[in-house]
């Protein structure tokens, strides 16, 4: 995966070249670009054709959770339920982008972007989780996707983002959960299949599973032991692959199948080949329930071995649909942990943080933005990924609307602009990187702290809905006309 294309390798000896023929030194060239029109070869260019985008999820933005004949999610009851959220925030009304989507397509379109991904409420389709179709969720979703293909827009959507049809007994503890998510992809991806050609599956296998069931931080709110933990984990990768084959059945050739995964990032603490190995293997066993399972259509050995009796039940014929072939993986990336090589047998040992390490306005994301370029190098060289896309990357912050009505939030801008500084180099070292999603385009619900955290680069206020674009805006808006790091 070293070879440059040769287009972008083009581009970078022109903008040498064109230093070279102005008599200046690459610096003094740089400067004298500033203002002026020819390339700046010192700048981190991304090649043609890199898609910039923005992500949201349905159950954070959409609000109108009763509205147009929708059904109650597992998100619904958890968030209603009294201490599960922060101040027993729900996603009731969230960003009523409901109501407002056509306000928020404008966003995206003054952004400049050309994709968005959006994911999609399966209870608006089918209140129930399965049989019963509702006609007006499923007008809404082709409306949004109509709003964005006028304003040249490319769709991608997410199936599922975490708001499991509260109707389904038993949520992801029951394997027939799984069946029902097919059926739902099947029926979706057929209606709209016409028009949407880049399909996600699901969002963050460990968050619905390990969140949800193990350490009950997210909807449904169990901490199940073990062995139920991994079953539920085993539902959600059967889900993904059943979708995957159902999707693939209903929708015309040339349709674009992956799925995002937070895959779990490790970053060798010195780059030289024994810990650049020791991140790959922490890798490969870091996400065995997950991407690994995926991408190898079996469960590691040393999993199986650790989990021992607690290891999941797979029925006959749950890995050839698990481990369906992909037209691209999307990961969505915000911190890492770091490794070094050891003698153990999983040949790696996690390295604690100091405490010193900065964080951002969320405590668990920790800034440490080559985090970004080992997450592609791993992922791609274990794997030999085709086409990889960065379906999330982004950051809270502690916003606040100045006097002159602004919010300077430096820091996102500083996080961003480091990580696609890091992103830059694996997309010039040949990896497959596509696009870029920055989570995200509006302040949001943001799961168990509820509206405590912001994640967007517009501001929300919550009392009227108002979008105000964030410094972070103008800075993204400027990145993609330029198509570079700015
Ligand atoms: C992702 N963690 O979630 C989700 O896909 C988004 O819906 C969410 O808003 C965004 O990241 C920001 O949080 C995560 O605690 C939530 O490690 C929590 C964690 C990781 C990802």
């Amino acid at each position: 995966m070293k070879g440059i294309t040769r287009r972008f390798f083009g581009k970078i000896m022109a903008g040498s070249a064109a230093a070279a023929a102005s008599g200046l030194s690459l610096p003094a060239f740089a400067k004298s670009q500033a203002s002026g029109s020819a390339p700046n070869p010192t700048r981190l260019q991304y090649p043609e054709g890199f898609l910039w985008g923005c992500a949201t999820a349905s159950y954070q933005i959409e609000g109108g959770a009763k509205d147009g004949g929708r059904g109650p999610s597992l998100w619904d009851v958890f968030s209603h339920t009294p201490g599960k959220t922060h101040e027993g925030d729900t996603g009731d009304v969230a960003d009523d982008s409901y109501h407002l989507y056509k306000e928020d397509v404008r966003l995206l379109k003054n952004l400049g972007v050309q994709t968005y991904r959006m994911s999609m409420s399966w209870s608006r389709i089918f209140p129930e989780g399965k049989g019963k179709v509702n006609q007006t969720g499923v007008d809404y979703y082709s409306n949004v996707v109509d709003e964005l293909l006028k304003n040249n827009i490319t769709p991608y959507i997410t199936l599922f983002h975490w708001d499991t049809p509260a109707a389904l007994a038993g949520g992801w503890q029951n394997r027939d959960t799984s069946k029902a998510f097919a059926d739902y992809a099947a029926f979706i991806t057929k209606k709209l299949g016409d028009r949407v050609k880049h399909w996600m599956t699901t969002n963050e296998f460990v968050c619905f599973t390990d969140l949800g069931y193990k350490i009950g931080q997210f909807a449904p709110g169990l901490k199940l032991p073990d062995a139920q933990v991994n079953q539920v984990r085993h539902h959600g990768i059967l889900a993904h692959g059943l979708a995957v084959q159902a999707i693939r059945a209903n929708t015309p050739s040339g349709t674009q199948v992956g799925l995002a995964e937070n895959a779990t990032v490790y970053v060798p603490i010195i780059e030289t080949k024994e810990h650049v190995e020791a991140a790959q293997k922490a890798t490969r066993l870091g996400n065995a329930p997950f991407l690994t399972a995926l991408m190898e259509g079996k469960y590691m050995n040393l999993y199986l071995e650790r989990e021992g009796a607690n290891a999941p039940k797979v029925e006959e014929g749950d890995f050839k649909a698990i481990s369906s072939p992909l037209d691209f993986v999307g990961i969505n990336v915000y911190t890492p942990f770091f490794v070094r090589a050891d003698d153990s047998k999983q040949g790696y040992a996690e390295i604690p943080y100091p405490t010193s390490q900065p964080k951002m306005a969320s405590p668990w994301i920790l800034l440490a933005p080559e985090c970004l370029y080992w997450a592609v190098r791993n992922v791609v060289d274990l794997w030999k990924i085709p086409a990889l896309y960065i379906t999330e990357n982004g950051t809270s912050s502690d916003d606040v609307i100045n006097s002159a009505g602004r919010i300077d939030d430096i820091d996102r801008i500083m996080y961003l602009r480091n990580h696609l500084s890091h992103l830059h180099r694996a997309v010039s070292e040949g990896y497959p990187v596509k696009g870029y999603f920055l989570w995200s385009l509006l302040d949001n619900f943001e799961w168990a702290d509820g509206y405590s955290k912001r994640f967007g680069i517009h501001y929300v206020d919550f009392k009227t809905q108002k979008r105000t674009p964030k410094l972070s805006a103008e800075w993204y808006k400027n990145t993609i006309a330029q198509n570079a790091v700015l």
